[in-house]
């Protein structure tokens, strides 16, 4: 996986150097490319934004340099091209598993007021929010997917078991972990997770994962089927 992203704020994406994604990007798994937007612009005084048409406050990101700096990273448009904003799909687990499996994607990071629309028009395949409250940019919000979505690649997770048994893999929230001490300030760790039955342990956590779930994100049953795994009957085939 290979992410181009487009951005006048360069230094935001310094952090991916530390972290689990830095080691995931140096192990050759994925690789993410800064382009400043800023070194696009064909104005004298690098310029990357102007005043909105129509009046208003704020400055606007012009077309211009943004199409240039997609142009460059994409010319052959083999790139999903995302613009991160507000007004896009909000992002969920689902979504984030689809990205994972392409090739290529570009991450547009907008600022101050907004992009000139013809930029997303032209340039654009699909808008994605991370939720429903508004940032200064879209750098913050470009460096959650990239996250999430690093964490299904090889090498980011230890094992990729991880990913499977965690929170929203299979609809629900996550049961309770414990480690060492057996006793901390009072509390015990749970009987049956120190007894080695992993059946009664399974059991124990899908019973957590259910009443977590029912307790702080009751929304989220609504999407999960409940029902017991029954085995259908064979059809008897007489000769
Ligand atoms: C985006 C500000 C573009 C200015 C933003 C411009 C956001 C979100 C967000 C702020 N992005 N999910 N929520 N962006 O708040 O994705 Cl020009």
């Amino acid at each position: 996986m290979k992410f181009d992203v487009l951005t006048i704020f360069p230094q935001y994406f310094d952090v991916l150097g530390e972290s689990l994604v830095g080691k995931a990007i140096s192990g050759g798994k994925f690789g993410v490319e800064i382009f400043n937007i800023r070194d696009f612009s064909s104005d004298k005084h690098h310029k990357t934004d102007d005043a909105p048409y129509g009046g208003g406050a704020g400055m606007v990101m012009t077309a211009e340099p943004i199409m240039a700096a997609i142009e460059s990273a994409d010319p052959l448009h083999e790139a999903h091209r995302i613009y991160m904003s507000p007004k896009g799909k909000v992002l969920d687990q689902k979504r984030v598993e689809q990205l994972a499996k392409k090739d290529r994607i570009l991450l547009l990071c907008g600022d101050y007021e907004g992009v000139d629309e013809r930029a997303l028009a032209l340039g654009i395949d699909e808008e994605i929010s991370i939720g429903d409250y508004v940032l200064t940019g879209g750098e913050l919000p470009a460096l959650v997917l990239i996250n999430c979505v690093a964490r299904y690649l090889d090498g980011v997770l230890g094992s990729s078991e991880s990913v499977e048994e965690e929170s929203f893999s299979n609809g629900l929230l996550e049961y309770p972990h414990y480690t060492r001490p057996e006793v901390f300030r009072g509390m015990r760790v749970p009987e049956v997770l120190l007894g080695g039955n992993h059946r009664d342990i399974s059991e124990w956590r899908l019973n957590k994962s259910l009443e977590v779930t029912q307790a702080r994100r009751p929304d989220l049953l609504k999407g999960v089927d409940l029902t017991p795994y029954m085995p259908k009957k064979k059809k008897k085939h007489r000769q």
